[in-house]
């Protein structure tokens, strides 16, 4: 709804999480008060330092957050629990599959983290040094991601659904020597053979990486070019590895998303900015107190396992949830059943599944007590108000806040969310942005757009955990971070539209991004893996809404004159997508085409394609150049 619901169909915090909150409506008037960028020494006060700051942000205003501060995050993270007596508080549950549960004190993460630290340094590995690590949902996951920032080696983790191909795009790209990765792990039941698709990425590479490999399968791991990182952890028992002393500036970690181009984009994370916004957004937005449980259910090969696994919760010291199944395995009720064990307080996941949860019935979390739960969050795409209700409902008791959290991998962390022991929640809105946070809907000249008003959203001043490649360049993933009269302004490539009580409405990507089940992909990058496959001509990849998934991938082919569009090249297309990419972006439908719709120009134009590919009406077509192709495609759908 452009203007938004009515205030009464506003949702208030409840009473007694607002008397308990982090951060109550005193603090947030003070925020302003503070002056931007003064508000987010908050954030940064939430770390420990060995060398405090001497600023908030450097005299350019735009490049660096905490300048002359130094610290670890693996430090911060964990030593610093264990030296405030917290040592036997648990940092993290892991639930694996096959029933196996394992949990680790915050005493035992620090041993472990030592240890490995020591054996990557054993095994060469130098600060600043790339250490690729590809790895299911294991503990050893984010173990290895801390040694590594323990030692200042910029971590690179690839999400293990990806293909080889993807995995050595990411390894050359990183220029990384070092792998982590393990034998294989189960997915719906049959045992993935990960180390094989490893060996693959690694022999076609220019440069030879060392390999640590986890035992993940319990099977014997044939002796050859690797680590075993069992032996090498029990090697290095006991070593303590002092944390490296990091410039706030300096690397944690790459990640690579899909960006507008063809080719992955690389995203770099500050040590300082990336982490002082993770620790805030938790406390701030997640309400985080150490005492708590949090599980954010995503993956931690995407930014969100980053930041809200791992970094977010345990700079707070609370207690982590890393969970390697999936929702609906023995049971359906497997989620509610690990909340009601763990007493999980807060939990955070995507709208697709919720409303895969929602679609199984609500008898599956009724069959759960989930009264440990107090707050609830969404991200990844818009949540609809029907969604968001039953979140509430069923999942919350009705007496959980629940936040939408806007946020991108090149963000780092929450930007636009309500605050919930402040702000009134409106169903469907994600909010106003956060203190120290500024956003604004604009038209295609970067000028504000009125409210009620459709516009890409635009960040107007830099935040902490923004990627060190938007400070760097003006003009960067295709996007820019200055408007032509030399202002700072990051486009973020979505629709918004701000309704007349300055909450914004996300409405989807505004360039050739979309998100599928929560995995952000770019048609571009499937597009190339389609036309490379022998007999296709051209290739166009659109987003059509799913009620589940928010959108599936649809593909529009155009075979060479004299090869038919037949199951045979459908099942090229598809291994050729999820050998380039992944399973995850293996397109949902299929069309071949005589050929696309063109502008005179030559420009395929998606838009029409989309409008297609969603049963909509398409409007005026005449300025096409083949418009007799669109009523074409429309009866082949049909059919
Ligand atoms: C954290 C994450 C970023 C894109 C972003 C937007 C979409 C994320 C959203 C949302 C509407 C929300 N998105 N959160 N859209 N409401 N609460 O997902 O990072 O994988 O980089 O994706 O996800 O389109 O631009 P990433």
């Amino acid at each position: 709804m452009a203007n938004g619901r009515r205030k009464d169909e506003w949702e208030e915090p409840p009473t007694g999480f607002v008397a308990e909150a982090n951060i109550t409506e005193r603090d947030a008037d003070a925020f302003p008060e503070a002056g931007w960028p003064a508000c987010w020494e908050a954030a940064a006060d939430l770390l420990e330092w060995d060398r405090p700051y001497d600023d908030v942000l450097d005299d350019d205003g735009t490049t660096c957050w905490f300048p002359g501060g130094r610290l670890n995050a693996a430090s911060n993270c964990v030593d610093r629990h264990v030296a405030a007596d917290r040592g036997d508080e648990t940092a993290i549950i892991w639930e694996g599959k096959l029933e196996e549960t394992r949990t680790y004190t915050y005493r035992e993460l620090y041993a472990e983290v030592n240890a490995f630290a020591a054996a990557l340094r054993d095994l060469g590995v130098g600060e600043d040094d790339v250490v690729t690590i590809y790895l299911p949902m294991v503990p050893e996951l984010p173990i290895a991601m801390l040694a590594c920032a323990r030692i200042g080696a910029p971590h690179s983790v690839v999400f293990a659904g990806f293909s080889a191909d993807a995995l050595a795009t990411r390894m050359s790209g990183a220029d990384s020597e070092y792998l982590v990765t393990c034998d294989g792990y189960y997915r719906r039941g049959t045992a993935l053979d990960l180390k094989h698709m490893a060996d693959n990425a690694c022999l076609s590479v220019e440069q030879s990486i060392e390999r640590v490999i986890v035992n993940r399968l319990h099977d014997d791991i044939p002796a050859g070019d690797h680590h075993a990182f069992d032996d090498l952890v029990a090697d290095h028992a006991g070593t303590e590895i002092a944390p490296v002393e990091r410039d706030v500036d300096d690397l944690l970690f790459l990640i690579y998303t899909s960006g507008t181009t063809g080719e992955p984009t690389l995203v770099r994370h500050t040590t300082g900015g990336y982490l002082a916004h993770v620790a805030w957004t938790s406390h701030a937005v997640f309400d985080l107190m150490p005492d708590d449980v949090l599980w954010c259910s995503a993956d931690v090969g995407w930014i969100t396992g980053h930041s809200y696994t791992v970094y977010g919760p345990l700079s707070i010291g609370a207690t982590t949830v890393l969970y390697e199944g999936t929702p609906d395995h023995p049971e359906k009720d497997r989620l509610w059943e690990v909340i009601d064990r763990n007493d999980v307080n807060v939990f955070y996941t995507a709208p697709t599944s919720i409303r895969a949860f929602m679609k199984w019935g609500s008898e599956y979390p009724d069959r759960h007590d989930l009264s440990s739960l107090r707050l609830l969050g969404s991200v990844g795409e818009p949540i609809d108000e029907t969604t968001w209700q039953w979140y509430r409902e069923h999942v919350g008791g009705g007496e959980c806040p629940v936040v939408d959290t806007w946020w991108q991998t090149e963000t780092g962390g929450v930007v636009l969310s309500t605050l919930p022991g402040v702000d009134s929640m409106q169903p469907g809105a994600v909010g106003r942005s956060l203190p120290g946070v500024e956003a604004a809907v604009v038209d295609g000249l970067g000028k504000p757009v009125d409210s009620g008003l459709p516009g890409e959203l635009v960040l107007t001043r830099p935040w902490p955990g923004m990627a060190k490649s938007l400070c760097e360049q003006t003009d960067w993933g295709g996007r820019r971070t200055r408007t032509a009269d030399g202002d700072w302004q990051y486009e973020t490539g979505d629709k918004a539209v701000r309704d007349g009580d300055g909450y914004l409405h996300l409405r989807g990507r505004a360039d050739d991004v979309f998100n599928v089940s929560g995995h952000r992909l770019s048609s571009t990058e499937i597009e190339s893996a389609i036309v490379g496959v022998e007999g296709v001509a051209e290739a166009a990849v659109v987003g059509r809404s799913d009620t589940v998934k928010g959108m599936a991938v649809h593909a529009f082919v155009s075979p060479e004159s004299n090869v038919a569009g037949d199951d045979a090249l459908r099942d090229q297309i598809e291994r050729a997508v999820e050998s380039a990419i992944g399973a995850i972006a293996v397109p949902h439908t299929v069309t071949f085409a005589p050929s696309l719709p063109k502008t005179r120009s030559g420009k395929v134009v998606r838009r029409y394609l989309e409008a297609i590919a969603n049963g909509e009406d398409l409007g005026d077509t005449s300025a096409l150049r083949n418009p007799e192709i669109v009523g074409e495609l429309e009866s082949l759908l049909e059919q």
